[in-house]
């Protein structure tokens, strides 16, 4: 009996003690505020019919404050709306929150996770990030053949502009053509001609992807609706087949031809390197191996992601273009000053015109290319600010909000591109710190260099031959973008006349 009773008031001991600790430690959770939720739906209820996700999580700020959490499905995400807290998501704490959240797409387009964008963080994507850095800055940023490339691109540019001068032009397509050309020559040392059929089937599925891959779709939030029929998925595993037949054809010419000691391009650069591995694995845990399909995949990235940002940042240079025809003058009185009109613009002239700079920046700004970034995951349980973060958490960066902060910036919605420059006209690096265009830290965009390079020479050859206006009996696009893994612009036309001095010479 004493045994029995003494037993009793160990177990209630235990108990007490239990619901003591766990009371203190409750409130040691100080986890960001959350929106409210239900089971397996989450708080899905607040994105019913919801497309453009940067805008509700912008508004949603007004009730739940700048920080705040909810449940995609049953996966916890937190939102962080301004560039403090980015700022320490990013780089302070960027490799605890280096890791990226899996997703049904995502898997789908990159063999499961074997590329660099949504790869996990790891050391077999250290050295892809490493390869690639160093294959961008051998072929490119640090010679001329890159610039030498553009420019070619950016004559021919001109050379169908002028072709098909002063009649409507859908400039997305000629803009993603001269873009593609500058991708091919980087990833594979060759370019298509007008017309190639292959571009076509390129732009095809490119758009098919852009449609349908992480935009935290319903497969993304609910993998089991994998096993129903899915248009999304139809059309995404159709779109990856038409890549990889296209990639594998590439792949088996590169394998075939391959000489070390001569290396063209960054598919020569990954062969090479996946030779040197073979040999001695050396930046790579046990167990872990750099196959064909990373080799596939990082090369996929590259082209995929060089090919749609960089042409729908510039299409959105043009839209604002047309909105604001002063801006598209200044930019012209600037380059006939500094540039004029006996020879073509270089990248050495940038530093001479910074109205164009400047106009790149604002439009960075005021339609990010990734609204939402890539979702972060929190790869231990860490803090943003005073809030405590689970081990496992998917961490938003609404780069939307960032960039319209009111606190920060002066009339946000409006489009100045004078807001990057000084009284005297000099180029400003950013009047506000809430602007990361291009990310940072760990995961920070591996193109941006040559992403500038593109824009500024891209726009200055065409800006300095060619007025773009609105075609007759055609009306302004609106500026309102389709979010998605990119933020997608709207289909418009456009008629470029040629500029008098430039017409009778060529
Ligand atoms: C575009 C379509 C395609 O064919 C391949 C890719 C893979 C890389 C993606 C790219 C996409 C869209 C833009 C991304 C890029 C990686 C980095 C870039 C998401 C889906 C941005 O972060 C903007």
């Amino acid at each position: 009996m004493t045994v029995l009773l003494f037993v009793l008031f160990l177990l209630l001991a235990l108990l007490s003690f239990w619901m003591v600790t766990k009371r203190k430690l409750k409130p040691k959770h100080n986890y960001p505020r959350s929106l409210p939720s239900l089971p397996i739906i989450g708080s899905l209820l607040h994105f019913v019919g919801d497309t453009e996700l940067h805008l509700t999580f912008n508004r949603l700020q007004q009730k739940y404050g700048s920080l705040y959490s909810l449940y995609m499905g049953s996966e916890y995400m937190v939102v962080v709306n301004n560039y403090h807290h980015a700022k320490e998501v990013l780089l302070k704490k960027g490799k605890i929150f280096g890791g990226r959240p899996r997703m049904v797409t995502t898997d789908l387009l990159t063999r499961n996770g074997k590329d660099i964008a949504f790869a996990p963080y790891s050391s077999m994507w250290k050295l892809q990030r490493k390869l690639v850095h160093s294959a961008l800055c051998m072929f490119g940023e640090g010679s001329l053949a890159l610039e030498k490339i553009i420019c070619e691109e950016a004559a021919s540019l001109c050379e169908n502009l002028t072709a098909t001068q002063d009649s409507p032009l859908d400039m997305g397509i000629e803009l993603t053509h001269a873009v593609t050309n500058v991708v091919c020559s980087l990833c594979f040392n060759s370019s298509y001609q007008r017309g190639d059929p292959e571009f076509e089937v390129m732009l095809k599925y490119s758009q098919g992807i852009v449609e349908t891959v992480g935009k935290h779709s319903i497969v993304d939030i609910f993998p089991w609706l994998q096993i129903f029929p899915n248009k999304d998925l139809v059309l995404l595993r159709k779109c990856v087949k038409a890549r990889d037949q296209l990639l594998h054809e590439k792949f088996a010419k590169h394998k075939e031809m391959f000489s070390k000691d001569s290396v063209n391009d960054l598919m020569d650069t990954l062969l090479k390197a996946k030779q040197n591995n073979d040999n001695n694995n050396s930046h790579l845990l046990p167990g872990e191996e750099l196959t064909d399909d990373h080799l596939l995949m990082t090369v996929a990235d590259i082209f995929g992601a060089g090919v749609e940002t960089t042409t729908t940042v510039l299409k959105w240079n043009v839209l604002y273009l047309l909105h604001y025809p002063e801006v598209q003058q200044k930019i012209q009185m600037e380059l006939d000053e500094k540039v004029g009109f006996n020879r073509h613009p270089l990248l050495n002239d940038r530093q001479h015109l910074p109205y164009l700079d400047a106009t790149i920046s604002e439009v960075l700004r005021i339609r990010p290319v990734a609204p939402l970034l890539i979702p972060h995951e929190a790869l231990e349980k860490t803090s943003i600010g005073e809030y405590d973060i689970p081990k496992g958490a998917q961490v938003v960066i609404n780069l939307w909000s960032i960039h319209h902060d009111e606190k920060e910036w002066d009339k946000p919605q409006e489009f100045n591109p004078g807001r990057f420059l000084d009284e005297d006209g000099n180029r400003i690096y950013s009047p506000s710190p809430s602007y990361l265009p291009f990310g940072a830290g760990v995961r920070v965009c591996l193109g941006e260099a040559l992403a500038k390079m593109e824009l500024f020479l891209f726009l200055a050859w065409t800006l300095q031959r060619f007025t773009l206006s609105i075609p007759e009996g055609h009306s302004l696009p609106e500026p309102e973008g389709k979010f998605g893994v990119v933020l997608q612009v709207p289909k418009f036309k456009v008629k470029a006349t040629l500029r008098e001095a430039w017409k009778g010479n060529k």
